[in-house]
């Protein structure tokens, strides 16, 4: 039945066949040298042993062994693929961002969507954030919005992202996922219970990465060409519709499909249903936010939709599938301080954290002339500077264009319009503890307003199947905090807690990998 199979079991077929019928091409070194024969090493007669001379096998072996690069030390499993955003809605009045310049107006962009705390090999179903980055390649270089599918996050201070990932990623010595990791940090810092019960409930298991949302989740300001500012969020909403997996069935997936989120992306594409993203940003004046009674700036919280409404800004479509993972993926490096002139960064701790570690991790994974890549360069504009040499730079290294600055060569200058917005600076320098800025008001709206009754059961039958093999002392601290949201949160979690307790479930001995599975997607159920 060759024509029932998908596009992607298909791949190999379909390269053959886009070649037209063209000739193979001759089989060469990596310098080019065509190669007689690439099925049997050199020898000194048929038993050998090998020959040093066998280039043909050494040059094949090196590069072989040096194929891997490092993984991205969070988000390192995750979908890429290609389209473009489209302005639908004049919004020039807040930003002078040429993204946004005029309606109908295209700007092509790349996307990656990820799991969190998993390897590279690992299962797409899991409980877990997603991350979703789109880079879009403007004229005025690159925009990197590199968001994740909930509008908040566990932590508000850039300090505790080591610690809190360590906490998710494996214990160092048994190098397994630990619960009493997890949980002792969740219930050590109370500031994480709006993103773990939104990760715990429904949309804890995204069905596949086209139904899902994305949100830039910081605040950030947008600048207008008179140089005015204001805050803003950015929301992308699927226009496929929210769906996600129940435990189940993301358990049986897990192990039937693991590739799950990178497959149903890659199919929807290359059967040319592209899935597409409706663009809102949220405003909020620099007098609004001196009132709010958030910090407007905390990334645990959101901005209600009822007083900061959604302003329609474009669509963004996914059409063109990687046509090599490697160099198009997984080579992909997203950097929220690439920001055009009219986007740039609010006072939130967290997003200004991120500005230095997603280009020094890149430094590190790929390289200091990592923006040369083809994924990465933005080709839109053109790089023109005073930055030189270094490993594998590929392209001309800014030929014979002065190396230094200020010169008497016309060589690249200023852009004085390019400027950042002027705001204005007076406190105290100190560190600051944030850990008690109101951490369970808008996790209380949560429960009891956005969830219903059914959705919260299954909210707390998700936190306690995954508490559950915590020590005890750490599920009292945890639930707790549980019990500052709602006492019926605590107490519901409580209770379920104590029939696995009383029942000696805790701290089994050996998991399987179906019963590792299960227990990372918080849905053993055995007890209930
Ligand atoms: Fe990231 N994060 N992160 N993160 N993050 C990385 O960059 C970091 C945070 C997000 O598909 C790393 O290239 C710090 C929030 C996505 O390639 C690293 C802090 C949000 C991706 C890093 C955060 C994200 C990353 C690891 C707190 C959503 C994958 C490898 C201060 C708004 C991008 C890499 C891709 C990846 C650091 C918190 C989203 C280490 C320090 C909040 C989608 O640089």
């Amino acid at each position: 039945m060759a024509e029932q199979r998908e596009k992607s079991a298909d791949q190999m077929k379909l390269w053959k066949e886009s070649r037209g019928g063209q000739k193979p091409d001759v089989l060469t070194t990596g310098g080019g040298n065509p190669v007689s024969d690439k099925l049997n090493v050199l020898t000194a007669g048929p038993r050998g042993p090998l020959l040093v001379q066998d280039v043909v096998f050494t040059d094949e072996m090196a590069h072989f062994d040096r194929e891997r690069i490092p993984e991205r030390v969070v988000h390192a499993k995750g979908a890429g693929a290609f389209g473009y955003f489209e302005v639908t809605h004049d919004i020039t009045r807040y930003s002078r961002a040429k993204v946004f310049e005029h309606i109908g107006k295209r700007t092509p962009i790349a996307v990656r969507c990820s799991t969190v705390a998993g390897e590279s090999g690992s299962s797409d179903t899991v409980r877990d954030p997603r991350g979703f980055a789109v880079k879009f390649y403007t004229d005025e270089g690159n925009w990197d919005l590199t968001g994740n599918n909930t509008p908040i996050f566990f932590i508000r201070d850039a300090m505790l992202f080591p610690s809190f990932i360590h906490s998710q990623k494996r214990n160092p010595q048994t190098h397994m996922k630990d619960p009493d990791m997890v949980w002792d940090f969740w219930a050590l810092r109370p500031e994480s219970l709006h993103q773990v019960s939104f990760l715990f409930s429904d949309r804890g298991i995204p069905d596949g990465h086209r139904h899902m949302n994305g949100y830039g989740s910081h605040t950030f300001k947008l600048v207008n060409a008179k140089d005015e500012a204001v805050y803003c969020k950015f929301h992308y909403k699927t226009d496929q519709g929210i769906r996600n997996l129940t435990v189940e069935e993301a358990a049986r997936l897990a192990s039937e499909d693991p590739d799950y989120g990178i497959h149903d992306l890659y199919e929807a594409i290359a059967n040319g249903n592209y899935p597409s993203w409706t663009f809102y940003i949220q405003v909020m004046t620099f007098e609004q936010a001196e009132k709010f009674r958030f910090n407007p700036f905390d990334l645990t919280k959101i901005w209600p939709h009822k007083e900061y409404p959604l302003i329609p800004v474009g669509k963004m479509v996914l059409n063109r599938n990687p046509t090599n993972y490697f160099a198009e993926v997984e080579q992909m490096a997203f950097d929220p301080s690439n920001m055009p002139p009219g986007i740039e960064p609010s006072p939130d701790k967290m997003l200004q954290g991120r500005l230095f570690s997603y280009p020094d991790t890149h430094r590190h994974r790929l390289g200091a002339n990592y923006l040369q890549l083809p994924v990465n360069c933005p080709y839109r504009a053109r790089v023109a500077n005073y930055q030189r040499d270094g490993p594998m730079c590929f392209n001309d290294n800014q030929g014979g264009a002065p190396n230094y600055f200020p010169n008497s060569f016309t060589a690249p200058d200023h852009l004085p319009s390019a400027k950042e917005s002027r705001f204005r600076i007076s406190a105290d320098v100190a560190r600051y503890n944030s850990s008690d800025d109101d951490n369970v008001s808008q996790v209380r709206d949560f429960y009891t307003k956005v969830l219903s009754e059914e959705e919260r059961q299954r909210l707390c039958q998700n936190i306690a199947g995954h508490m559950k093999d915590a020590q005890l002392f750490i599920q009292k601290r945890a639930v707790k905090n549980f019990t500052d949201v709602h006492p019926e949160y605590g107490s519901r979690i409580q209770a379920l807690l104590d029939k696995y307790n009383a029942q000696g479930h805790q701290k089994k001995v050996i998991k399987t990998y179906t019963q590792h599975s299960a227990h990372i997607l918080g849905n053993d159920k055995s007890n209930l």
